[in-house]
């Protein structure tokens, strides 16, 4: 790294040798120097006048901007690259710069408590240079709150950022050391020419780690869950989760079985849990599954922490540690790691402060940093939380160990996120088989000659007085383990469910799920969830909203999809099931349906009718607006479903199609989890569709991309056309005993569609119904309509409109998995020689089409004929008219005659 062009503010870049020039100037001829500067030196010689006769002392002011000058840039000259010789030389550190000398070093100066109240300069100097341009570089003085500064001036100057170590805990960073070292040494020799992205470079991050777990477990932390990529992942799982030796040989020799469906995963992206001893403290470590997408977990982790804190009693943001380790190219580089970020001090979404680890090793894949971001260090983006962040030099595991006990106690203290950067190097090319010569001949050159963390660091014990015998020995213990390993056959080990998923069954099943509820529990909570507090008014509009769907309720009729909605919930909530929404906007909804904040007019103060109908079943009810993202949002919905398997978890988008841009966590985490990683999810997405003249980006959620995702009955794709059938399936989602992702699309000219209401009666009785039959009684059948969604009612409305009576209309409400055989028996019940016709208001190449066709034919064994959209790049087009027209031809044509044959 080079810090040697860093450049400071502009003011900063006025230096007094610039000033002392242009002062020269100014007295050889005023005009000389710019205008604004002759001003300043006319006001200088004025003011000196004065002073000389009282002779002024400048030089303790001096000193104050040297002690502060130390502490915001001191950073810069640390000496944190193993791979660059250490400046000695800090211009902007000279006693110069402030206008001091070496005369002034044996001089006291009072420090403002600093370390004594009095000192010689000479040894504030050598405090500031010992504290901050060592190997622990430390950005804080952008932090804001001079109570956070001063928290973390007193304990790195108090201390020098120097841990102090015991002989006992030194020997362990040594053996962390070289186990590290060891482990690698290892796989290379004994799984030749096998992928393993080895740590080694930065070993440290062994040491580093274990003192992090062991002072979460002293602080008593109960949790910490752990997201990172796969470097270094499996050195970490045998050293830190303790993971066992022979467990992870076997994964190498690839002998393993899998018990789940689908063909799991690679060794270097699957999770653990463990739970690990620190004397008489314990605390479960988690490492969260990940996918190859770099960074892509940091909001999976950040739910998982916040759905365990929840479920504590208490404060759980001081019994759970979010803990991400982080690449310096992915962390500078993926978006996904500002929206992470963002998340941190959010109401809904806060984890008390992420532990972030950037494992700098100053390249990407084949990609150096000048190519790789536009910022001075990595871990740059953590300044928009105003944390502190620590720079570390990685062949000094004792700074390393002073930045995480400084990072965790402020983490703890001010539950804000904190940042440490581990700056070392890649002994290898990005995975063991790749040659880093091809690409950068004069760094491997370094790399080559560079030598071993561990060795360094046993140098250093050496010359402090440790025996050759002992550190020998602890080689020597690391080895024989290593190779008894290697012979033994690996352990059965329960990989931790937590005990909440022991009654979720693995199996999706079609069977029937009853979640109809008493009508008379329904009246009641529709009162109670109308209910305002006194002195409390809403707009005015919204009084009638309420009032309405009281009545609705009351008279078992006309009951829209937000009061059906809101049924849905209150029942849950009040049978103990706890429900999360969260999405933009999702409090009031995107359409203007749900209300479930209300805001009194007078004061603004909120209210939310179903969290008094939780309270009082001792559940809860959360709602949050979201931040303006996708891909965080929903990854942090999804990490908060998997540990929460008897709530309901819900993610809305503010448009269906929004969505694509969380599309990694939808394709690498909620479609294939449950076969990569044997861990489902219940979580519910809400995504609005509908083709109602409002162009391209608002008409379709892109069933089609949901479809293209399903097999091995991994994900419920629902399009449900009535209020009730919104309850049934919202509520089979827990009532079931199996947990699977929830694919819901939501309507928009529904919500007020005066077709789309259900009566009392449906909500008290049955189930979720994966296919509607035509409600009207038909004479000689000759067609039957397959169709879903909102066209339903078009089409409805047409055949009354017409008077037909020979055509059946049947509602596919649950595209996937598709109930063949009840749709079989649905439609024989309409005669056998009919004509079958998909109609759907989605363009050809989108909507349900594509994935259903080949379904279809083989369920009834002849060919479907199509009638919707054509195929087209975009999915809807621009002008309400032609919207028009288009969808009157499909309607037409559905109920058409005769129709070429797809
Ligand atoms: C989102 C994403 N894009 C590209 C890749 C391919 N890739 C794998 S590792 C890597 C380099 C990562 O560099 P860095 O974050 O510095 O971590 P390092 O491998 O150096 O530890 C790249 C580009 C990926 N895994 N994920």
């Amino acid at each position: 790294m080079n810090h040697g062009d860093f450049e400071m503010t502009s003011t900063d870049n006025i230096s007094p040798q610039w000033i002392e020039v242009q002062y020269q100037l100014y007295q050889e001829n005023p005009l000389l120097v710019a205008e604004e500067w002759r001003g300043f030196f006319q006001g200088f010689e004025l003011g000196m006048e004065t002073f000389t006769s009282t002779k002024p002392d400048h030089k303790p002011a001096a000193v104050q901007s040297l002690i502060r000058r130390y502490r915001e840039i001191g950073h810069i000259y640390a000496c944190v690259d193993p791979l660059t010789p250490c400046e000695l030389n800090h211009p902007r550190l000279q006693l110069s710069e402030f206008g001091l000398n070496d005369q002034d070093l044996s001089r006291q100066f009072a420090t403002n408590n600093f370390i004594l109240p009095n000192a010689p300069l000479k040894e504030i100097v050598a405090v500031l240079q010992q504290t901050y341009c060592r190997s622990l570089g430390v950005e804080f003085m952008h932090i804001p709150i001079p109570e956070e500064r001063s928290w973390l001036q007193q304990r790195m100057e108090g201390s020098r950022n120097q841990p102090k170590l015991n002989k006992e805990k030194k020997l362990f960073t040594y053996r962390m050391l070289q186990q590290a070292t060891k482990f690698e040494n290892f796989l290379h020799r004994k799984f030749v020419g096998q992928k393993r992205f080895s740590l080694e470079g930065a070993e440290s991050t062994i040491p580093l780690l274990d003192h992090i777990i062991e002072n979460s477990a002293k602080l008593s932390l109960q949790h910490a869950i752990i997201g990172m990529a796969h470097r270094g992942r499996l050195n970490i799982l045998a050293n830190i989760f303790q993971k066992p030796l022979e467990n992870i040989f076997s994964e190498f020799a690839d002998n393993e079985t899998f018990k789940i469906v689908g063909e799991g995963d690679v060794k270097y992206h699957r999770g653990f849990s463990t739970d690990r001893q620190f004397a008489n403290k314990s605390i479960h470590i988690s490492l969260a599954s990940n996918p190859s997408h770099l960074e892509a977990v940091n909001p999976v982790v950040e739910g998982k922490s916040r759905a365990r804190q929840d479920h504590l009693a208490g404060d759980g943001e001081d019994f759970v540690l979010p803990l991400l380790i982080h690449g310096d190219a992915a962390f500078a580089g993926q978006g996904i790691v500002a929206e992470t970020l963002n998340l941190s001090q959010l109401e809904g979404y806060r984890t008390g402060g992420t532990l972030h680890i950037v494992i700098n090793n100053q390249i990407g894949f084949t990609t150096l940093p000048v190519d790789a971001r536009s910022t001075c260090y990595p871990t740059d983006i953590a300044k928009m939380l105003m944390s502190p962040i620590f720079h570390v030099h990685g062949d000094d595991p004792e700074a390393l160990l002073q930045a995480a006990s400084l990072a965790l106690e402020f983490r703890m203290e001010f539950k804000k996120d904190v940042v440490i950067e581990l700056i070392c190097y890649r002994r290898h090319g990005h995975n063991e088989g790749d040659e880093p010569f091809f690409t950068q001949p004069l760094m491997y050159e370094k790399i080559r000659n560079h030598p071993l963390t561990a060795d360094l660091y046993k140098a250093q014990l050496l010359e402090e007085g440790f025996s050759e015998a002992e550190l020998l020995k602890i080689e020597q213990e690391i080895d024989e383990a290593l190779n008894l390993a290697m012979d033994r056959n690996p352990l059965q080990i329960e990989e931790g469910f937590l005990k909440h998923w022991s009654k979720v069954v693995r199996e999706f099943a079609f069977s029937p799920i009853p979640t109809g509820v008493d009508k008379q529990v329904l009246d009641q909570l529709s009162q109670s969830f109308s209910k305002l507090p006194d002195r409390f008014a809403p707009h005015p509009k919204i009084t009638t909203l309420l009032k309405k769907r009281r009545a609705a309720v009351s008279a078992g009729e006309k009951i829209d999809w937000g009061t059906g909605e809101a049924l849905a919930f209150a029942s849950l909530v009040n049978e103990g099931t706890s429900i999360r929404l969260s999405g933009q906007d999702c409090k009031r909804g995107t359409f203007n349906h749900r209300h479930a904040t209300l805001n009194d007019i007078s004061s603004g103060k909120a209210f939310t009718p179903l969290s008094r109908v939780a309270d009082q079943a001792n559940s809860k009810f959360s709602v949050y607006n979201s931040m303006l993202s996708e891909a965080a949002v929903l990854g942090f919905e999804y990490g908060y479903s998997v540990e929460t398997p008897h709530g309901l978890t819900i993610w809305e988008a503010q448009f269906g199609d929004f969505a694509n841009g969380a599309q990694v966590i939808i394709d690498q985490f909620i479609a294939s989890s449950m076969t990569k990683w044997d861990r489902s999810s219940g979580l519910v997405m809400f995504l609005p569709h509908g083709y109602e003249g409002q162009g391209p980006e608002h008409s379709s959620a892109r069933i089609e991309r949901y479809l293209q995702l399903c097999a091995d009955n991994n994900m419920l794709v629902a399009n449900p056309s009535t209020p009730a059938q919104l309850f049934h399936l919202l509520r089979r989602q827990i009532h079931a005993p199996f947990r699977r992702p929830l694919i819901v699309f939501t309507p928009k000219a529904l919500l007020r569609h005066p077709l789309c209401t259900s009566t009392l009666e449906e909500f008290s009785g049955g189930s979720f119904r994966e296919i509607l039959q035509d409600e009207q009684t038909l004479s000689d059948c000759r067609r039957v309509i397959l169709c879903s969604g909102k066209i339903y009612y078009d089409l409805l409305q047409h055949r009354q409109e017409i008077n037909c009576n020979d055509i059946a209309l049947i509602r596919l409400e649950q595209l996937f998995p598709l109930h063949g055989e009840l749709l079989l028996k649905m439609v024989k019940k309409h005669g056998e020689a009919l004509e079958l016709f998909w109609v759907q208001e989605e363009i050809a190449n989108g909507g349900g089409w594509d994935h259903l066709r080949p379904q279809l034919q083989e369920i009834f064994a002849k060919n479907i004929v199509y009638v919707g959209r054509k195929r087209s790049a975009s999915t809807a087009v621009g002008s309400h008219r032609l919207h028009q027209l288009e969808q009157q031809r499909i309607i037409e044509q559905a109920f058409s005659v005769s129709l070429e044959r797809v």
